[in-house]
């Protein structure tokens, strides 16, 4: 069984050429699928892991557009719509100048089992641009969104392909997105989640995603009788994911002595408590800072300038209870995950996606600590997404306690659906074997369903 895992990931790599993020988090999931394939020759027979890998349609356009200063720039597009069998495609667009057709891929792919482990009807799909809106004006925010809808438009709608957010894309650029497909197809409809509350968005969307992982953190902990309360906790990155699984820690009485963005990361040890994170959202949201000023504006603060070439990244090496990785991918390398580990770190939640290196992931795993893999844990957001899909259709707006239960219950679902599958797969407390056996099982099926499609 294993010759064949070797020779269907040989065959990705083959298939995929030079795509590295989507090989890994292929390696990661077929690994985990050993013992489901061996129970279920069914699934063999179909040949459904090697349907699942190869998206449903990838579409890759021209993104053209103009700056204040009428200079013209033109931008990658895509979209990759990955798996349709249990709903809509759904999931994020990111717009970093990192973004390729392997992230968006890697990122595809996992939010396919993501998006079955959160009970909702979706299926998987992400999509972007190279485009940067660090340093743009709003006009030339709007003017890139309104050229990159005019041509996303013709594949997506409500029932077909609904986007959201993702790094890059928050409520300023789901706005500019929304109105010119709402123009261009003169339809006022879900085609999007993350909306502004005023025009058909959810209350509890913008929080989901930190406030999930922070539930499933809690989980994870009172398996062991423990909670947050008292924790010590690193939160890398300092956007929506950050800046609410922050928030959702200090509520619960953890204490959050770290941010970060890409130019580097602060440590607060007095803790950042609410009226700082109150700050750090204006920094963020408003002004569109750096974090590098939180040390100007806190005295007890220091910030520490990132610096790739030490092959490290202190942000790991501060000695805390808890870690949760929230700004992107494959930003735990394995000597952070040592520094972690030599510090007694006793809990990973992922609230980014694919945020630790396989070696990484690996001694979480062997060290037996609590390890919260990203597509069950970081599942808030695009749960939050569906139930906005639902009150779209229905035209109605659930209460803010209302949806925050329901987050918190799907949480909970998908903690014990993670670890039901871990032991009858004869890996207990092995949530990322868990998370990628229940998330699979559920499309597996579907696809089997409907047939050879
Ligand atoms: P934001 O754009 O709001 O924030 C991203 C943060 O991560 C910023 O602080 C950014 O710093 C930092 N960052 C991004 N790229 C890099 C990089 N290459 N190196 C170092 N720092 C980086 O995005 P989100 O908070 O929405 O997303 C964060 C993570 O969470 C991503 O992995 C995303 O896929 C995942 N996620 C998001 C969900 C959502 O609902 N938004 C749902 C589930 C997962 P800087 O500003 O300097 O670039
Ligand atoms: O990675 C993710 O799950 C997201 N960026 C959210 C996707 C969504 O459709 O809400």
């Amino acid at each position: 069984m294993h010759h064949f895992i070797d020779e269907f990931l040989s065959q990705v790599q083959a298939n995929n050429p030079g795509e590295p993020e989507f090989h890994q988090a292929v390696h990661e999931v077929a690994t985990s699928l050993v013992p489901v394939l061996e129970r279920h020759p069914e699934y063999r027979a179909a040949k459904i892991l090697e349907r699942m890998v190869e998206p449903e349609r990838t579409i890759m356009f021209r993104v053209p557009w103009q700056d204040d200063q009428g200079e013209i720039h033109v931008q990658k597009g895509y979209r990759v719509q990955f798996n349709s069998a249990i709903g809509p495609y759904k999931g994020g667009l990111r717009f970093h100048p990192s973004v390729n057709l392997s992230i968006l891929k890697f990122l595809g792919f996992e939010q396919t089992f993501k998006n079955s482990l959160t009970t909702l009807p979706m299926g998987g799909g992400k999509g972007g641009s190279n485009f940067s809106p660090k340093g743009r004006s709003d006009h030339e925010v709007m003017r890139f969104c309104q050229s990159f809808m005019t041509e996303l438009q013709r594949y997506i709608g409500p029932n077909t392909d609904v986007p959201a957010g993702d790094i890059g894309v928050g409520g300023r650029e789901i706005g500019y997105l929304f109105g010119q497909y709402k123009r261009l197809r003169n339809e006022f409809s879900g085609v999007l989640t993350g909306k502004g509350l005023g025009w058909g968005g959810s209350l509890i969307r913008t929080e989901a995603t930190g406030y999930g992982a922070v539930y499933f953190a809690e989980e994870m902990l009172s398996t062991q009788g423990d909670s947050i309360e008292g924790k010590l906790c690193a939160v890398s990155g300092s956007g929506n994911v950050a800046q609410y699984t922050a928030e959702k820690i200090n509520q619960l009485g953890g204490k959050v002595v770290t941010l970060s963005d890409s130019g580097g990361m602060i440590h607060d040890p007095a803790g950042i408590d609410a009226e700082k994170l109150a700050w750090v959202m204006d920094l963020k949201n408003g002004r569109r800072g750096r974090i590098s000023e939180y040390a100007d504006q806190f005295r007890d603060a220091t910030f520490e300038k990132y610096d790739a070439s030490r092959g490290f990244n202190p942000l790991w090496d501060i000695d805390v209870d808890c870690a949760f990785p929230c700004a992107t991918q494959n930003e735990i390398n394995a000597k952070d995950a040592a520094n972690l580990l030599k510090n007694n770190v006793g809990m990973v939640t992922e609230g980014a996606n694919m945020p630790s290196v396989p070696d990484a992931a690996d001694l979480f795993t062997e060290a037996a600590i609590l390890y919260g893999p990203s597509k069950a844990a970081n599942a808030g957001g695009v749960a939050v997404s569906g139930l906005e899909m639902s009150q779209n259709s229905m035209r109605i707006s659930w209460s803010r306690d209302e949806l925050d239960k329901r987050l918190h219950d799907i949480m909970i679902d998908i903690h014990g659906a993670c670890r039901d599958a871990s032991e009858e797969y004869g890996t207990p407390g092995n949530y990322a074997n868990g998370a990628n056996i229940a998330g699979f099982k559920k499309v597996a099926d579907s696809m089997l369903a409907q047939g050879l499609v």
